[in-house]
């Protein structure tokens, strides 16, 4: 039911602010795209974000790859969040007990509950792990996602795993908003898909990562957002900015019609 109504409709049905607001400003902004940039200096990761900003929801990071990182890149991320209004999601993929992923999270260089709207872990450890981050980004408003499946090719994150995946989502609601995933799951809840492993020129890069279509991953999946990285922003300290934008603008609107055709506008 939740992959025919629109953003905009099922933004009211969550509590979770970071939920509400992406729903809201993918409404507002029209684009389902996050861009995951995963380049390793400072005015590299900043000089794609500006470029992209205009077509994106979210900007994905892994904030662990920059060599360079310094308190002025937090500054200045959340500057070019509020300048484009787009959120930030930290891909950090948490994996410990809940006692260390809430220190992990708020504490270490990064300080990543602090400026990161979105975050995500892997189930693997069981409850304790929402339960440790929810102590720390539950009072900031924070979001979780759940790694219910992977993109990569021979994922042991599949079946009953995901099953379980699921079940830990249903009984913490108000702090984790969805998953990370290749299709949306049957259900009364309504959960937001975010999906990676997205690309439009090619099928996989070498070392496991298998492509889909913004078509296939909204239209046919009925997933809510396309993370794409290389596809947009090209190879190493990523491509000139005009090439950037002419590729974000071209996901963006792949997503955006898929988005209208499965929703009936
Ligand atoms: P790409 O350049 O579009 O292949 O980058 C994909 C990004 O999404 C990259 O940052 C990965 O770490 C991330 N990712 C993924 O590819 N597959 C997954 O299942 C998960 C994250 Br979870």
């Amino acid at each position: 039911m939740a992959s025919t109504k629109t953003y905009a409709a099922r933004a009211e049905g969550y509590a979770n602010p970071a939920a509400r607001s992406l729903l809201e400003l993918m409404d507002r902004k029209k684009t389902n795209l996050c861009v995951s940039v995963d380049v390793t200096r400072k005015s590299s990761l900043l000089r794609i974000i500006d470029a992209v900003g205009p077509s994106v929801c979210l900007v994905k990071t892994h904030i662990d790859i920059i060599e360079d990182f310094d308190e002025d890149l937090v500054s200045q991320l959340q500057h070019l969040s509020s300048k484009h209004d787009f959120l930030i999601f930290e891909d950090r993929k948490f994996a410990d007990i809940g006692n260390t992923v809430a220190l992990q999270y708020s504490r270490g260089v990064h300080r990543i509950a602090s400026w990161s709207h979105i975050t995500n872990a892997h189930p693997v450890p069981g409850p304790g792990i929402i339960t440790g981050l929810a102590s720390i980004g539950q009072p900031l408003g924070r979001g979780l996602l759940l790694l219910a499946e992977m993109s990569s090719a021979g994922t042991l994150a599949a079946g009953a795993y995901t099953s379980a995946a699921i079940d830990m989502a249903r009984a913490h609601r108000d702090f984790v908003i969805g998953f990370i995933a290749m299709k949306r799951f049957d259900g009364q809840e309504d959960f937001l898909i975010l999906t990676p492993g997205v690309g439009l020129d090619v099928k996989g890069d070498g070392m496991g990562q298998q492509y889909r279509t913004p078509r296939e991953v909204i239209l046919d999946r009925g997933c809510d957002v396309i993370i794409v990285g290389r596809g947009i922003y090209g190879k190493g300290e990523g491509s000139d900015d005009d090439v950037i934008k002419a590729q974000a603008e071209r996901y963006r609107e792949e997503g955006w019609k898929a988005y209208l055709e499965r929703t009936g506008q």
